[in-house]
């Protein structure tokens, strides 16, 4: 099954691994260059991103209309966000800070309609195709990609309680959070924090559950695709465009080489 077409069955049982970007620019431009340039989805990130749910239709249609898919990362675990981008028409959320099973299970209810959860009706919404899909809520958890981000040590410590909450897909990892957690939020790519990341990716695995992580840099992303995670989420536009920034101008300043270079005794 495609991402696109359905991002929770390529997330659980398909054999290619997924490659995404966070968007805190919300712009349609920077979500169709997003697909343009590769990506198989966005990831929509209004905990970090300076835009609320209002934004989202138009860059979800922009990623769905350049064929890929489209992920909002809520800005917080609460009912009203995470049912509001569903209804908007994202193929999956992804909860920030899920540290204990009760908020796993706020998670679950919010996102699955009953029995599964208790997310609330509204037929005639984006997602539902304005109530031209008649199945639609019998037929959208199977789609509905529901990704809980591990990101303290708070909730590695309950890891055996969280994991097997029923209803969530995937677990995510936040190495950022996470090394701030370990009190190394200046140094993020530490060892320790690598092998914690690597430790929650395993139990996580053991758990049944398909893996994810962010990665800051393509180096990162290259070491845990080749460990296997199922879904890795690489950089952020701002860093991807300023990085570039950085690259051009140095392109363009440092000296050019002399075309008639005269030899020096
Ligand atoms: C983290 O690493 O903490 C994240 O939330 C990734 O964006
Ligand atoms: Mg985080």
């Amino acid at each position: 099954m495609s991402v696109a077409r359905n991002l929770r069955r390529a997330l659980v049982d398909g054999d290619r691994q997924i490659l995404g970007t966070f968007v805190i620019v919300p712009r349609v431009e920077v979500v169709e260059a997003a697909a343009a340039g590769g990506f198989d989805l966005v990831v929509l990130d209004c905990e970090h991103g300076p835009f609320g749910v209002e934004a989202l239709p138009p860059l979800i249609a922009a990623a769905h209309g350049a064929g890929i898919a489209a992920v909002v990362r809520v800005a917080r675990n609460d009912e009203p966000n995470i049912g509001a981008a569903l209804d908007a028409g994202a193929d999956g959320v992804l909860v920030p800070h899920v540290s204990s099973r009760q908020e796993a299970e706020d998670v679950v209810r919010a996102s699955r309609f009953q029995p599964h959860g208790e997310r609330s009706v509204h037929l005639w919404v984006r997602a539902s195709g304005y109530g031209l899909e008649e199945s639609y809520v019998t037929t959208a958890d199977d789609r509905t990609a529901v990704i809980a981000m591990i990101e303290g040590i708070e909730a590695r410590e309950r890891l055996p309680e969280i994991l097997p909450t029923a209803g969530i897909d995937a677990f995510f990892v936040g190495p950022m959070d996470l090394a701030a957690s370990l009190g190394l939020a200046h140094t993020p790519y530490a060892p320790e924090v690598i092998e914690a990341a690597r430790d929650i990716v395993q139990r996580s695995a053991e758990a049944g559950k398909a893996t994810a992580i962010f990665a800051p840099t393509p180096e990162h992303a290259a070491l845990w695709l080749s460990a296997g995670v199922k879904l890795v989420v690489l950089s952020v536009d701002t860093q991807l465009i300023r990085t570039s920034f950085t690259a051009a101008v140095a392109a363009a300043t440092c000296p050019a080489p002399d075309p008639n270079p005269v030899a020096t005794p």
